[in-house]
């Protein structure tokens, strides 16, 4: 059932370019193996797999403040948020066999997963939202990471104090149960000032870690000669790449 609206909705969006069934039948397959893959993920949250601690409904925070870019001034920008992000892509590329443009209504039509968990920001605060989206590992699994991949970059449509925000993660966190594409906080679209239409939540790690307004996920061998080379806008500037909490 769940399947077929997925298909409904990519043909009514007409998935695009030269080879529409392709693209269908090759989506269908990142939603099947989506969710045997939630599945086995689930299965094997075994001793190591380290879980960020989940909180409970009664637990969320009145307000979800923004932080860092919370208005995104261009008129691109302003355009996607005015039509609903219906045109909004987010690519998947760098070191895959399989490089990928996800449409938001593909990323809401993968399954889901909703955690409630603490986002710290090291500026000093901390909020508890809910978040929802599809898990990350799932979607890098389809697209076919090659054996030199060793890092995930997540490209961001925000420019703060004149650099790109961008940000990185290992293998681990990428593939991590609690790694998800987040496009609803607390039941609703996120708003523009929590990254809309698509963050990541990557939640074993610090604020800065969760890159917002996501446009691209490239997978590297390296981060050198990414922006600033350290793996992140904050990192370039002198924070610290491994935010782990
Ligand atoms: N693209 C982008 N992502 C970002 C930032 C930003 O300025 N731009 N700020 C980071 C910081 S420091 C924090 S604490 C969180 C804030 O998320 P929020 O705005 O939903 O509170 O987003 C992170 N991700
Ligand atoms: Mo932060």
């Amino acid at each position: 059932m769940q399947r077929r609206n997925v298909l409904v909705g990519l043909a009514a969006l007409g998935a695009g370019g030269c080879s529409r069934i392709g693209e269908t039948r090759g989506f269908e397959a990142l939603v099947d193996g989506a969710m045997e893959w939630h599945r086995a993920a689930h299965r094997a949250l075994a001793p190591g797999v380290s879980m960020a601690r989940e909180y409970q409904v009664a637990d969320l925070s009145p307000f979800f403040r923004g932080n860092g870019t919370t208005v995104i001034d261009t008129q691109r920008y302003r355009a996607h948020l005015a039509r609903g992000f219906a045109q909004w892509q987010v690519t998947v590329g760098g070191l895959v066999a399989r490089p990928l443009a996800l449409s938001m209504a593909q990323i809401r039509a993968l399954p889901q997963r909703t955690q409630i968990t603490r986002h710290d920001c090291v500026e000093g605060w901390s909020a508890i939202g809910q978040w929802t989206g599809p898990q990350l590992g799932p979607i890098l699994q389809f697209a076919g990471l090659r054996t030199e991949a060793r890092f995930i970059v997540f490209r961001c449509a925000d420019v703060l104090y004149g650099g790109r925000y961008y940000e990185s993660c290992d293998l681990d966190d990428a593939f991590h149960p609690q790694s998800i594409l987040a496009h609803a906080l607390n039941g609703a679209p996120l708003l523009e000032r929590n990254g809309a239409p698509l963050r990541l939540r990557i939640e074993r790690q610090l604020g800065y870690k969760h890159a917002k307004y996501l446009t691209g996920i490239e997978a590297v061998a390296s981060l050198e000669g990414i922006e600033g080379g350290e793996g992140g806008f904050w990192e370039d500037r002198g924070y610290q790449w491994y935010a782990g909490i």
